[in-house]
């Protein structure tokens, strides 16, 4: 953080101990008119963020805070195309992948939209000659039933959550989705899948990610093990930047889609990546998905700050993170169908944030991204909801919730939405120790049991949450709610000041396994540096001679 803007966060500081002096039901009674200062709209899209500790004043210097952070330079930086991602020397403009607008958009003065067109024209080719089976297996052969998806990471999360979320719309084949170098992952799929109707597509930028190129390669050995190798130009597609690798994978030109430098890959589900979802929902539907995300953009690109959604969220952030010091925050969405939704986000933010190093090489001078965790409710209140509402640290959370489902089942709707706002409210109001013990007394319970079992039900309140809420999930409004993450983490990493485009925190470990493969396959453990790993792989290899001469 500039030296600037971490001195706004020290005057914020000394003002948070004076706000939570009162309770944060106070800041309501104080205020007629907080929930209408405190929240916004876009379309049928409310952000409420009146349950957080914030009023006008801290409000007004988180934006002063962003001011001395260049936010507003940065911002026309990005939406400029120049080489913001420093470390990997590239542009970053996913946007450009949802642009609808028909307007150009440039990368180092380029502009990119033929290209982008182009492919998403092929995509859509594609994906309904896939549905409506004139692309087949065979020349006469059956349209695909199944479409397996073979990717990770950024390859892999975007998809799968898409499609989860986008269930009533996927009238298409089947999606399955395989990431995990676990051999059950792709032996789990496969079972039961028939190679004749089975289209593999092999999502990678790099076309080199170990995990897949193996899974890709198993699965390629199966289905040549039904079909025989002509079959392969058939039943693989390739989604990669990487069209040599492809080639010699085997997969034709044609049936290859490619993408751009410019694209990260947790931000890729936009381009050729979110082919398999096209495949599942039809080409109108994926095209309203990125109109959503473009809606934001141009919100993000043009809304003052007061009213912009994505700046707000991240303004919320910071207050929790580098003011409050909160170190995790919780994505609570009251929707069966986004619950890859935490996940998702997971990686959008922690790779993005999770970094210690400012852009220009010197220790952050703050704590930066936090963790990101999450699970829909209302499962999450009969697990972990106990730590949110009695837990020694406070985890500040995002509800989402849709105000119409998409099932017929009205009365699971009510209740399910009742709970969300019933749990943003608990966790605001709390219950007090003089409540709890009047309650038991109504009750009827002892004088001592109130004395020994009071301090347990009480609740301490004033616990910061936000609140999405919309009409339906539908391709648009999810194609909203990526896009506002999307820059929430981008203004949250502008702020740090750090690059929130690299990964390099993903390479060691990457390194490492490969150094250790010869290890795990052999049961030679000389030259491991460290003793537990030495140990560990003694015991790993006794274990498998153990199970091997069994
Ligand atoms: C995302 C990351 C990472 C990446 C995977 C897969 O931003 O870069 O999650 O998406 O490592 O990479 P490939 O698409 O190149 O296989």
């Amino acid at each position: 953080m500039r030296p600037a803007a971490l001195e706004i966060c020290e005057n914020l500081k000394r003002y948070r101990k004076e706000l939570h002096r009162r309770p944060m039901v106070q800041l309501f009674k104080n205020d007629a008119n907080r929930f209408r200062k405190f929240s916004c709209n876009l379309g049928d899209l409310l952000f409420d963020y009146s349950k957080n500790y914030i009023d006008d004043h801290a409000l007004a210097m988180l934006f002063e805070l962003a001011r001395a952070a260049g936010l507003e330079q940065k911002r026309d930086r990005l939406f400029a195309g120049e080489r913001i991602n420093e470390t990997e020397n590239r542009a970053v403009m996913h946007m450009a992948l949802r642009n609808v607008s028909g307007n150009p958009m440039r990368v180092e003065g380029n502009d990119v939209m033929p290209e982008v067109r182009a492919v998403l024209a092929r995509m859509k080719e594609f994906s309904q000659a896939v549905r409506d089976g004139s692309v087949a297996g065979s020349e006469e052969g059956a349209a695909f039933t199944d479409v397996v998806n073979i990717g990770i990471g950024g390859s892999d999360l975007g998809p799968v959550m898409v499609s989860m979320a986008l269930r009533p719309w996927c009238n298409g084949p089947r999606l399955h989705f395989v990431s995990n170098i676990d051999g059950d992952d792709l032996t789990d799929t496969l079972a039961g899948l028939d190679p004749e109707t089975t289209l593999f597509i092999v999502a990678s930028k790099s076309f080199t990610t170990m995990e897949t190129m193996v899974n890709a390669t198993s699965a390629r050995d199966w289905l040549v093990a039904h079909l025989g190798e002509a079959a392969v130009a058939r039943h693989f597609v390739a989604l990669s930047t990487n069209i040599d690798e492809t080639g010699r994978f085997g997969i034709p030109e044609e049936n290859t889609f490619g993408f751009w430098d410019w694209v990260g890959g947790r931000y890729s589900v936009w381009s050729a990546i979110g082919l398999s979802v096209m495949i599942a929902i039809g080409a109108e539907k994926f095209e309203e998905f990125l109109e959503g995300g473009h809606e934001v953009d141009r919100h993000f690109a043009t809304a003052s700050w007061d009213e912009n959604i994505p700046v707000l969220m991240a303004l919320i952030g910071i207050w929790h993170r580098n003011i409050c010091d909160y170190p995790t925050h919780a994505i609570l969405p009251y929707a069966q169908h986004l619950r890859r939704f935490p996940a998702y986000l997971q990686q959008l933010d922690m790779e993005s944030n999770g970094k210690r190093v400012s852009l220009d090489g010197t220790p952050a001078a703050c704590k930066t991204g936090p963790v990101v965790w999450g699970e829909p409710g209302t499962n999450g209140q009969h697990a972990f909801y106990q730590l949110l509402h009695q837990g020694s640290d406070i985890v500040p959370v995002d509800f989402l919730l849709a105000a119409n489902p998409c099932h017929p089942l009205e009365r699971h709707h009510e209740i399910l939405s009742a709970n969300c706002f019933a749990q943003s409210e608990a966790l605001m109001v709390g219950k007090s120790l003089d409540q709890v013990k009047a309650q038991m007394l109504a009750e009827g319970t002892p004088e001592e049991e109130i004395e020994r079992l009071a301090p347990h039900k009480v609740f301490p309140g004033n616990r910061p949450s936000n609140m999405i809420l919309f009409d339906r999930l539908t391709p648009r409004t999810l194609g909203k709610l990526i896009a506002l993450y999307e820059h929430k983490v981008f203004v949250q990493g502008a702020i740090w000041d750090i690059n929130s485009f690299d990964q390099w925190g993903v390479e060691l470990g990457k390194k490492l396994a490969v150094d250790l493969l010869p290890k795990v396959r052999g049961n030679e453990v000389a030259g491991i540096m460290d003793g537990s790993t030495a140990g560990q792989l003694a015991h790993f290899h006794r274990l498998r001679k153990d199970n091997t001469s069994s």
